[in-house]
């Protein structure tokens, strides 16, 4: 037991009434909504690198925080671990997620990095096996280190697609060693900085490949956790591959990886691609592609991934409704890749941002399930393509021809008669839940 949360209770449910700060007013985890409990719906995640590797850094000053595992080796990696095994017990939440590089000194060579790693893998599976949490996703680091700087898999130099295989090899042992539900690809640096020295043809073949050889090494262990691609439009490159939902489903469908991989989406990373969140989400969940998601949010001024702890009832209710219309998360969950301002110092703030998020979670899940269960926004939906359902129409939609078409409206005198999409009114309607 390390004192680093000394003094900070076990966060209970005590409800909306209570002025505790230090508890959910809104997470129940027990509470049976759409028949289930809360925290298997919900399934929340601690993403490791910014509750415990974020040093409070931006581009104009460096380390903020002051934590007593900063600044060494395998020593402080185990330090690290028991705060965050610690905090987990605090929150009482069921998952955490990682990247090699989160939780393991960097070693000279890749072979250190991979012994690290796998100590570090043993001391977390010990932890797991006395801890309610467990892991969600395992990812690699393949941006951070100047190697990677013109990418991982779609780098022009043929040794950094090997080190970045061996690497992703490693963390798929550890996410599997570790009892992990998914496996995350992230493209941090899979894109461009400039076009003039780009081989667009070439980066996605290298793309496609190594993703082939994820799949394949999935198989070939026998683990049934599912892969999934993050999308993003840039940050840190110019333009990444991976830009958002439609282009990763172009992208697998160009490759036959379809049925292989599912989607890890992030609201942050929908509104730097210029959509929604749900937008992202629906349209997913139309392709079946919906796995797991990342909850945050940016700062709206900034225009920057400043991923922000989610502190909006609306939007997450908006989010979770097209979760709950796909048919909820599965194996997937809600991990907050959210971490505190840099300003934000105290131990308190690790736990208390988390409580939030999670309130804000659960009330945006609650009015979503409600939503769902009363179907008036399905009914108004359903009722838009009503038309549909006449034969004569069903028929363009398998059979028909233009040639039968242009004659039925000729002769029938067809003539549109334009209808209100109701927008208000269904803007309205959703304002009745959230
Ligand atoms: C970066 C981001 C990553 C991924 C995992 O914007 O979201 O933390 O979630 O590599
Ligand atoms: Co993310």
């Amino acid at each position: 037991m390390t004192d680093y949360f000394k003094g900070i209770p076990q966060i209970k449910y005590e409800g909306a009434d209570s002025t505790n700060e230090f508890a959910f007013k809104h997470y129940n985890p027990e509470e049976i909504v759409l028949g289930k409990r809360m925290d298997e719906h919900l399934r929340f995640a601690v993403a490791y690198w910014h509750s415990f590797a974020y040093e409070g850094g931006d581009p104009f000053g460096g380390r903020t925080f002051d934590r007593p595992w900063f600044d060494g080796g395998m020593e402080n990696a185990k330090l690290k671990a028991d705060v965050a095994f610690e905090m987990f017990d605090i929150l009482d939440v069921p998952f955490f997620c990682f990247h090699d590089l989160d939780v393991r000194p960097e070693g000279a060579t890749f072979a250190e990095s991979k012994r690290n790693l796998e100590e570090v893998v043993d001391y977390f599976a010990g932890k797991i096996e006395s801890s309610k949490t467990k892991l969600l996703w395992g990812t690699a680091n393949l941006f951070t280190h100047r190697r990677f700087m013109a990418g991982a898999a779609t780098n022009p130099d043929p040794d950094v697609f090997a080190y970045s295989a061996a690497t992703i090899k490693s963390c798929m042992d550890a996410t599997i060693k570790l009892g992990g539900a998914n496996y995350v690809l992230w493209g941090g640096r899979e894109g461009y900085e400039t076009l003039l020295n780009t081989d667009l043809t070439r980066e996605a073949d290298q793309a496609a490949r190594m993703l082939e050889m994820v799949v394949n090494y999935k198989h070939k262990m026998g683990w049934d956790g599912q892969i999934l691609i993050e999308p993003k439009p840039q940050e840190p490159s110019k333009h990444q591959y991976d830009f958002d939902v439609a282009t990763v489903y172009g992208f697998l469908k160009r490759y036959g990886l379809e049925n292989e991989v599912k989607m890890n989406l992030e609201q942050g990373h929908a509104i730097l691609a210029g959509h929604s969140f749900e937008h992202e989400l629906a349209l997913a969940g139309s392709l079946g592609m919906l796995g797991s998601i990342d909850m945050n949010r940016n700062d709206y001024q900034s225009g920057w991934d400043t991923d922000q702890f989610p502190n909006n009832v609306p939007e997450t209710a908006l989010a979770y409704y097209e979760v709950i219309k796909s048919g909820g998360f599965g194996q997937g969950g809600t991990n907050f890749d959210a971490r505190i301002r840099r300003q934000s110092l105290d131990p308190e703030d690790l736990i208390l941002s988390h409580v939030g998020g999670m309130d804000i979670c659960a009330r945006g899940f609650k009015a979503a399930a409600k939503m769902f269960e009363d179907g008036k926004l399905e009914a108004a939906r359903s009722e838009r393509y009503a038309d549909w359902d006449a034969p004569a129409n069903q028929e363009m939609l398998s059979e028909g021809t233009l040639e039968d078409i242009a004659h039925r409206v000729e002769t029938q005198n067809v003539n549109p008669e334009p209808r209100s999409g109701r927008q208000e009114r269904l803007e309205n309607l959703v304002n009745t839940y959230v």
